[in-house]
């Protein structure tokens, strides 16, 4: 896991139960790797990590399995890992060989973990045989081309080995978006019940709906008098791995999955969204590992400017303290200070003589701007928008009435047709697209010409069907079709002419990240050219923290699609909205948007929860100045299939 990593979680002062059920599987599997790290007995490592998962899976309660001793019962949990737990779980304290293993097993060698693709076997080897002891030792060895005579590695992971490095360096310790949210939101909501608590807000680029997020940054408003006793407080509430440092006004720590324990709401996504998936255990989805955050305490008076400051991002800021410089003014997290004022004091010091704000709306004014929401706050034009009165007019969920790509149990879905156009129909949509993988993606379970024609019937049926009771509820039936050698898609013409639409979408990779810019941008136009062609998918192939998409000029491909759209021909570029991808880059929206090629949101769901990733593609569109008549998903059923014609 990227974050802090391998910490031993702290025993949160509540238990016993002193570890939820999350921190025991996370701990059992790193005991594994470390084990393995440490050269121990296969059986030993193997013992521990099919504990992790049977205990990650139980849906049992763990702490009344020790209380009862019935965790002895369960097979595979011998007596020694027993006792191990039961101390754990029931006393508060870790056995003292985990500890060990965590203080003794060096740095180096777990930061190599990290590299993508590099498990704890391969470590120990290339410790064992060439001192390879950190990432840095290991990127030498590899240059020097030591890795690849080694039995079992050869040029080919030598070369894996170097661009993980490569990756790792880049990705360190951020985390998706959505994981970030889940944990600041729940972190957030848990301070804002502290006594003494006026207000909780989470700042910094997870206000920003970045894309990834290196740490959270936490803003509490508190009376000057209730600082020692509110970061008492925050120190004492679960989900705090480690602690990197504490003040009355300012707190560093690392979170944890415990969170989450006493469960929380998604505020980030539409209400009516999650309630049309089935409630907000969301905490299941993506709990592993920790990530960082700063808290700082403010007294109220003080926190709209620390807000603002602490929300960022730093261009942004850079940008607002020029301007106020230009008005006799010093702006940073305390106050708008006017220069008279201020003289040579620093700090709180000088945030007395602050001009006032209660809010950041007021801090714009006095800089005679509009207020700017914050995912627009990386001086991409904000602020000139702002003193212009032209700032756009966001996207935002209930603007959205449908969307594209989805999937179902034809391909590799796990819902069936009907319960995806049920819960598109719970959510408040007007239409869903259905577009399931092609033949070629046989991984996918790519759905042959013959059962996606039977799939249009049966799409075709339905829609009669609502007509005729006057629902105003439609589904539009297409295709993902794979891109094929020389932009080619995976169905003959006459059955992709019989579709509303194809979403063109690249998944083997390999083939595309081992050719050039120039070849890739070529094949992509030349598919974009086919008439049947009316969504490109996932333009880059990106997965966010994970590798990065292929080489391509879709500066080049969005002009192409302009052309096609000016005669008249609907060519959309999807934003993928699943976490993981968010591709289209909300960098490259306003180019999308300038050039008239119209967007479409997909979350791409594969589940009914899937389309739940319709929020995140919208934060994502919002910070690419995406608007509602800039995208499809905003048409009406009638409308959409108007373009569609
Ligand atoms: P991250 O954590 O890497 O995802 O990105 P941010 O934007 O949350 O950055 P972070 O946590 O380092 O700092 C939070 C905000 O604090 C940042 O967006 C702007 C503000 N800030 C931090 N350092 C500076 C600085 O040196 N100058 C200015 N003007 N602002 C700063
Ligand atoms: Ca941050
Ligand atoms: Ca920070
Ligand atoms: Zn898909």
């Amino acid at each position: 896991m990227a974050g802090g990593g391998f910490v031993l979680p702290k025993a949160r002062p509540s238990g016993p139960p002193y570890f939820s059920r999350n921190q025991i599987a996370s701990v059992l599997h790193q005991v594994a790797v470390l084990l393995e790290l440490n050269g121990a007995n296969v059986f030993r490592v193997r013992s521990y990590q099919n504990a992790s998962r049977m205990l990650g899976a139980l849906t049992e309660d763990l702490g009344e399995l020790v209380a009862t001793g019935r965790l002895f019962d369960i097979k595979g949990i011998g007596k020694g890992l027993g006792s191990a737990l039961t101390q754990a779980i029931g006393e508060g304290r870790w056995p003292n060989d985990w500890v060990d293993l965590h203080e003794q097993t060096p740095k180096g060698l777990i930061e190599m973990l990290g590299i993508p693709g590099l498990g704890p076997k391969r470590i120990k080897l290339m410790n064992e045989e060439l001192g390879v002891n950190s990432v840095a030792t290991l990127k030498q060895a590899a240059l020097d081309g030591l890795i690849a005579p080694m039995k079992g590695f050869g040029q080919k992971s030598q070369q894996r080995m170097l661009d993980g490095i490569d990756l790792l360096a880049r990705f360190r310790a951020r985390r998706r978006l959505d994981v970030g949210l889940m944990y600041g939101e729940a972190f957030q909501s848990k301070i804002a019940g502290l006594d003494g608590v006026i207000k909780a807000q989470l700042a910094g680029s997870a206000r920003r709906r970045k894309e990834t997020i290196g740490d959270l940054d936490l803003v509490v408003a508190v009376e000057s008098e209730h600082h020692e006793a509110v970061s008492k407080a925050i120190l004492g509430l679960p989900g705090i791995a480690d602690v990197k440092g504490a003040g009355d006004s300012k707190i560093s720590i690392i979170l944890d999955t415990s969170v989450f324990e006493g469960g929380f709401t998604v505020g980030h996504i539409d209400p009516n969204v999650l309630d049309a998936i089935g409630g907000d255990d969301y905490e299941q989805l993506e709990s592993g590992g920790t990530i960082d955050a700063q808290v700082r305490l403010v007294p109220p008076e003080v926190f709209p400017f620390t807000l603002a400051y602490f929300t960022g991002s730093k261009e942004h800021n850079i940008a607002m303290r020029q301007r106020a410089i230009d008005r006799g003014l010093k702006l940073n997290e305390f106050g708008l200070i006017p220069d008279e004022k201020a003289g040579d004091l620093k700090g709180m010091a000088a945030a007395q003589f602050s001009l006032p704000a209660i809010d950041e709306n007021e801090i714009y004014r006095h800089l005679d701007l509009e207020w700017v929401t914050p995912e627009l706050r990386e001086d991409t034009g904000e602020i000139l928008a702002a003193e212009t009165s032209a700032l756009p007019s966001l996207i935002t969920g209930k603007d959205i009435r449908g969307a594209l790509h989805n999937h179902t149990t034809l391909s590799d879905g796990e819902a069936t047709l009907e319960e995806m156009a049920d819960t598109a129909r719970k959510m408040g949509w007007n239409w869903l697209g259905i577009a399931d993988h092609s033949p070629t993606l046989k991984i996918a379970n790519g759905a042959s010409a013959e059962d996606l024609l039977q799939q249009g019937a049966t799409i075709q049926e339905y829609n009669n069907a609502w007509a005729k009771e006057g629902v105003d509820f439609r589904l539009f039936h297409g295709v993902e079709s794979d891109i094929l050698e020389g932009g080619k898609l995976d169905h003959p013409d006459d059955v992709l002419s019989q579709l509303d639409y194809t979403v063109a979408s690249v998944h083997a990779l390999s083939k595309w990240t081992a050719r050039d810019e120039v070849q890739n941008t070529e094949e992509l136009m030349r598919c974009l050219d086919h008439p049947s062609t009316t969504v490109l998918g996932h333009p880059t192939g990106r997965i966010l923290q994970g590798r990065d998409g292929y080489e391509v000029d879709l500066f080049a491909v969005l002009e192409h699609m302009a052309e096609h759209n000016d005669e008249g021909r609907l060519k959309a570029v999807e934003l993928n909205a699943s976490p993981y991808r968010l591709d289209l880059d909300w960098r490259l929206c306003k180019h999308a948007k300038g050039l008239g090629v119209p967007v479409i949101i997909n979350p791409d769901a594969h589940s009914i929860r899937g389309l739940a990733d319709i929020s995140y593609g919208v934060m994502a569109a919002r910070k690419g100045w995406i608007e509602s008549q800039n995208v499809l998903n905003s048409l009406t059923g009638e409308e959409m299939s108007q373009r569609l014609a």
